[in-house]
C-alpha cells in the first residue's frame, strides 16, 4: 500500500553569504516563505505596518536555502518520491547531497524520484532557491524585454505576478516551500492522476474517470471505481498506463449556485489493486451540473451568458485576489470566513484573477459546499509574456496540472486565458516595442483552449478577460461579451457607469480606505491624516488619493477631518458600486452579470475591496448585500431629466406585490406618494416611468418603503448641494445576547447612517450600514461585541461620533 508522510517539521532557512540577515540558519515554518521566517525570527519589521514593506525589499534579491532532516524507516518500496505541492519558485532539491529535482514554476506540483538518494535512518533534505529577480531578469535579458504594466520582471517567471507588488498589494517577492511537502512510498504501481469528468445523460449522472497510473513493473492490476455508491471494476492489463472507467449514478440531485438550489455532493473513489493487495486509492467529491457559456452572436453583438443546468444566471460576482500577501498564511478557516462573507452578501460567483494563484483545494471545496461558482483565470496579468522555452513548456505543464487538480469541483465553471493582456496588446502601446516578439497570444488562442478541451473537456474556455469573441475586434467592446470598466474610476465620475451598456462586466471598481481598526493596523502615523506618510505608502493606485478626492468633490460636503475623510470615501465607494450594479441589473437580460473589483484584500491597504485585509467589512459589503438581493427596485434616469422605477425579480417565483414610495423635500416632508401593484415573472424585470405627482422637483428625493426588498432612493441633487438639515435623532442602547442593540429614531432625514463599532473594539461587528431614514423612521443596529456590552462607556459611545455617523451630521 502506498504511504504518505508530511515533511513539515524541523526546517530552517539560511540566506546566501552576503545576506543582511539570517546568514546563519533561522527556523522556518513549512509551508511558508522567507519573509514569514524573518518576521518570526524578529529580523525584519512587520511588512504590513507603516513602511515595513521597504524593510524586506532586499529579500527577493537574495538566494535562500531551506534544510531539514527526516527519518526514513526503509522498506520494500518500488517508489520513493519527494512530493512538493508548491515550490516558490526557482529551486534545486537535494537529498543527502544528491540533486533529485529542480523547479522553476510556483504553480505546479512536483514529484521527484528519491530512490537513489534516500537512506534508511536520518536524511538531509535541502531546497536551495535562486532569487526570483536573478532568474527573471536573466530570462528577460535572454529573450528581450516586453511590456508590463508594472516595472517588474514578473512576466519572466512563473510566479504569482502580484507577488512583485500590485496597485493594491506589497512587493513581498521572496522564496519558499509554499504548499505541502511529503514523502510518498509505493509498491508495484500507484495512481498518478484521476480526472473525474461529470455529465448528465438520460437522467443519469455520469462520472468518466480518466486515470493515469505509474508502474514499477508489468503486474496485472485492477481498478475499482465508485460514484455515489455505484461501482465499476476494470482489469488493467500488464503494460497499460492509462484507463477510462465510466460509472453512472441513477437520478442524481443537481448541484446549483446557492441562490438557485442545493449543493449535493457525491463521493467518488478509485482504488488500485493487484491481486488481494490494495496498492493505492484516491477519493474526492463531485457534483452533477451542466455548465455552458452562451456567446453565440445575436442581433446586438455577442452575449456572455453563463448557464447552469440549462438556466441562464445573472452573475452576481466579485473578483478574488490572494487573501494574504504572504500566501502560506491563508488557511482553510480564513478562506471559509471570507467565502461565507461572500455568500452572505448574495454573491454567487468568484473570479480568481490571473495575477494571483490557482486557488487551493480548500478554496474549491468550500465553494463546492457553499454554492459559489468560480471562474479561474490562467495566471497571466497585465503584461506581455514570452512564449519561448522554457515558458511554453512550463505553461503547458502548469495548465495540465491544474486542469486535472481542479476538475472534480462542481463550483469551477469557466476557465479564462488571462487578465487584460489582449486588451494591453490592443490599447497599451505594446505593439511597437514588441515588434516581432511573442506576447502570449499563442497561449490564449491555441495552447490553453486545446488543453482545456483535452484534460478537462467539460468546461467553457474564454481567451481573455476582457475579450470580445474574435481577435480582430477590440477586446473591450461593450456590445461583445466581457468588458472591464476602468475609465470611471480613473477619469470619470461614477455616474458614468450609466454610459455603459455592457453585455457582461468582468471588472469595475472604486476605491476606499479600509475600516478604522484596519487603518490602525496599517499605520502608526501621528497625526493620522489622509496624506500622512504611511497612509500614502498603503495607497498603491496611480494617483489614487486624487481620484478619491475627485469623487468626494463631486458628491459630498467638504471633509473637516480624517474621520470625515474615512467615512465619506467609504460611502462614496459603496454608492459608486451600488449605482453601477443597479444600472447593470436594470439592463437585464441584455447585460448578464457584474463582477466587482474586488472582494478581498491581501494586507491593510486603501483599495477597491469590499472586505479589508484584516477581514472587516467596509460599507461597500453592505451595499453589495442590498444590490445583489434577488429582488430589487431601483430608480433610474429616464430621458433628459425624468426618472423611472425598474423592478428586478431574479427569483424563481412570481413577484406579486405592492411597491410604495414617497417623494420628500430635503426636510423630509412628504409631498407625494405612490403605490404600484406589480406582478413580475421569475427572472424578469418591469419598469414604470414616474410622471406627474410622483416625479420629484429639484431639491426633492424619492425613497421606497422598507418592504421585503432593500430600500431604493433617488436624489435630484448631490449631498453637497442638498439643503439637508443637520442630522437630529435619538439613539437608545439595549443589551442583547452578545452585544448591544442601538435604536436610532430620525428627527430629520438621515443619510447613509453607519455605525462603526470597530472604533471601540476591533473585534466588534454590526449587522447593517448605509441606512437612509426619513423623519419618524427607526433603524435598529445590532452590534456584536462582548467588550462593548460589558462597558457602559463604550456602550454610550455607540450613539455618538465618530462611531455613529450620517452624511448630514
Ligand atoms: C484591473 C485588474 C487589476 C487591478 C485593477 C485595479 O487592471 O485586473 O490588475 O488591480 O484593475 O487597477
Amino acid at each position: 500500500m502506498s504511504a504518505k508522510s508530511t515533511l513539515h517539521e524541523g526546517w530552517t532557512v539560511t540566506g546566501d553569504p552576503g545576506t543582511p540577515a539570517a546568514a546563519e540558519p533561522i527556523p522556518a515554518t513549512v509551508p511558508g516563505e522567507v519573509v514569514s521566517a524573518l518576521l518570526a525570527a524578529g529580523l525584519v519589521a512587520d511588512p504590513y505596518t507603516d513602511e515595513g514593506e521597504r524593510g524586506v525589499a532586499w529579500v527577493g534579491r537574495r538566494d535562500w536555502t531551506y534544510r531539514t532532516t527526516f527519518t526514513y524507516e526503509g522498506g520494500d518500496h518500488d517508489g520513493v518520491d519527494l512530493v512538493f505541492d508548491g515550490l516558490d519558485t526557482v529551486a534545486r532539491v537535494s537529498l543527502n547531497g544528491e540533486v533529485v529535482g529542480e523547479s522553476a514554476n510556483m504553480h505546479r506540483r512536483y514529484r521527484f524520484d528519491a530512490r537513489s538518494a534516500i537512506r534508511q535512518g536520518a536524511n538531509d533534505l535541502e531546497v536551495a532557491f535562486t532569487s526570483p529577480y536573478t532568474y527573471a531578469e536573466a530570462q528577460r535579458d535572454r529573450l528581450g524585454d516586453r511590456p508590463n504594466a508594472y516595472d517588474e520582471p514578473g512576466n519572466f517567471i512563473r510566479k504569482a505576478a502580484c507577488n512583485f507588488g500590485w496597485d493594491w498589494g506589497p512587493n513581498l517577492a521572496s522564496a519558499g516551500i509554499w504548499r505541502d511537502v511529503r514523502l510518498e512510498t509505493w509498491r508495484t504501481a500507484r495512481i498518478a492522476e484521476v480526472v473525474p469528468r461529470t455529465s448528465l445523460e438520460g437522467g443519469q449522472g455520469i462520472v468518466d474517470f480518466a486515470i493515469d497510473l505509474q508502474r514499477a513493473g508489468e503486474a496485472d492490476l485492477v481498478l475499482v471505481c465508485t460514484a455515489g455508491g455505484h461501482t465499476a471494476v476494470l482489469p488493467v492489463p500488464a503494460g497499460a498506463g492509462t484507463a477510462q472507467v465510466r460509472v453512472a449514478v441513477d437520478d442524481p440531485q443537481l448541484w446549483w449556485p446557492h441562490n438557485r438550489g442545493g449543493q449535493p455532493l457525491y463521493d467518488v473513489s478509485v482504488t488500485l489493486r493487484s491481486g488481494d493487495e490494495e496498492l493505492d486509492s484516491w477519493t474526492h467529491r463531485v457534483g452533477f451540473r451542466t455548465v455552458e457559456l452562451d456567446t453565440e452572436p445575436d442581433a446586438d453583438g455577442r452575449p456572455y451568458v453563463l448557464k447552469i443546468n440549462g438556466e441562464a444566471v445573472w452573475v452576481k460576482g466579485v473578483n478574488w485576489i490572494p487573501d494574504e500577501a504572504l500566501f502560506s498564511r491563508v488557511d482553510a478557516a480564513r478562506l471559509e470566513r471570507r467565502l461565507r462573507q461572500a455568500v452572505a452578501a448574495g454573491i454567487d460567483y468568484v473570479r480568481i484573477w490571473g495575477g494571483g494563484v490557482y486557488e487551493s483545494e480548500d478554496f474549491y471545496r468550500l465553494c463546492d459546499e457553499l454554492g459559489l461558482m468560480v471562474g479561474q483565470d490562467f495566471l497571466f496579468a497585465c503584461a506581455a509574456y514570452p512564449e519561448e522555452e522554457p515558458f511554453w513548456s512550463e505553461v503547458e505543464a502548469e495548465a495540465r496540472d491544474n486542469l486535472a487538480r481542479l476538475a472534480p469541483h462542481p463550483s469551477l465553471v469557466t476557465w479564462t486565458g488571462n487578465n487584460e493582456n489582449i486588451w494591453g496588446w490592443h490599447d497599451w502601446d505594446w505593439q511597437e516595442p514588441l515588434g516581432e516578439l511573442s506576447w502570449g497570444a499563442g497561449y490564449y488562442h491555441d495552447l490553453l483552449p486545446k488543453l482545456v478541451a483535452e484534460v478537462d473537456g467539460t468546461r467553457p474556455y474564454w481567451p481573455g478577460s476582457p475579450y470580445s469573441g474574435v481577435r480582430e475586434l477590440h477586446p473591450n467592446e461593450p456590445t461583445h461579451a466581457s468588458v472591464h470598466i476602468w475609465d470611471v474610476w480613473n477619469q470619470e465620475d461614477y455616474a458614468h457607469y450609466r454610459d455603459w451598456r455592457p453585455r457582461f462586466v468582468a471588472e469595475f471598481g472604486y476605491q476606499a480606505p479600509p475600516t478604522w481598526a484596519t487603518v490602525r493596523r496599517m499605520t502608526t502615523d501621528e497625526p493620522l491624516q489622509a496624506e500622512s506618510p504611511s497612509m500614502l505608502w498603503h495607497q498603491k493606485a496611480a494617483d489614487g488619493q486624487a481620484k478619491l478626492q475627485r469623487g468626494l468633490d463631486a458628491h459630498l460636503p467638504p471633509v473637516r477631518d480624517f474621520d470625515d475623510w474615512l467615512y465619506f470615501t467609504q460611502v462614496n465607494q459603496a454608492r459608486a458600486i451600488r449605482l453601477g450594479i443597479e444600472h447593470f441589473r436594470s439592463l437585464q437580460p441584455y447585460c448578464s452579470g457584474a463582477v466587482v473589483w474586488q472582494l478581498n484584500d491581501c494586507w491593510p491597504v486603501t483599495s477597491w475591496a469590499a472586505i479589508d485585509g484584516e477581514e472587516r467589512l467596509k460599507p461597500l459589503w453592505y451595499a453589495l448585500r442590498d444590490v445583489y438581493a434577488d429582488r430589487i427596485a431601483t430608480f433610474q434616469p429616464h430621458g433628459e431629466d425624468g426618472v423611472k422605477l425598474v423592478v428586478v425579480n431574479d427569483s424563481a417565483e412570481v413577484w406579486n406585490g405592492v411597491i410604495g414610495f414617497w417623494k420628500c423635500t430635503s426636510e423630509g416632508r412628504i409631498t407625494g406618494r405612490a403605490l404600484l401593484e406589480i406582478r413580475i415573472d421569475p427572472r424578469d424585470t418591469a419598469e414604470v416611468v414616474l410622471e406627474g405627482q410622483v416625479a420629484p422637483a429639484p431639491g426633492e428625493f424619492l425613497v421606497t418603503g422598507r418592504e421585503d426588498f432593500p430600500r431604493a432612493t433617488w436624489f435630484t441633487k448631490e449631498d453637497k448641494d442638498m439643503d439637508w438639515a443637520t442630522a437630529r435623532f435619538t439613539a437608545e442602547t439595549a443589551a442583547v445576547d452578545g452585544g448591544v442593540a442601538v435604536t436610532v429614531t430620525a428627527d430629520t432625514v438621515l443619510r447613509d447612517l453607519c455605525l462603526f463599532p470597530d472604533r471601540l473594539d476591533p473585534d466588534a461587528t454590526v449587522d447593517k450600514a448605509l441606512v437612509t431614514l426619513i423623519p419618524g423612521e427607526q433603524a435598529v443596529f445590532t452590534v456584536t461585541s462582548e467588550a462593548i456590552a460589558a462597558s457602559p462607556e463604550l456602550t454610550a459611545a455607540l450613539t455618538t461620533k465618530p462611531v455613529l455617523r450620517a452624511i448630514n451630521d
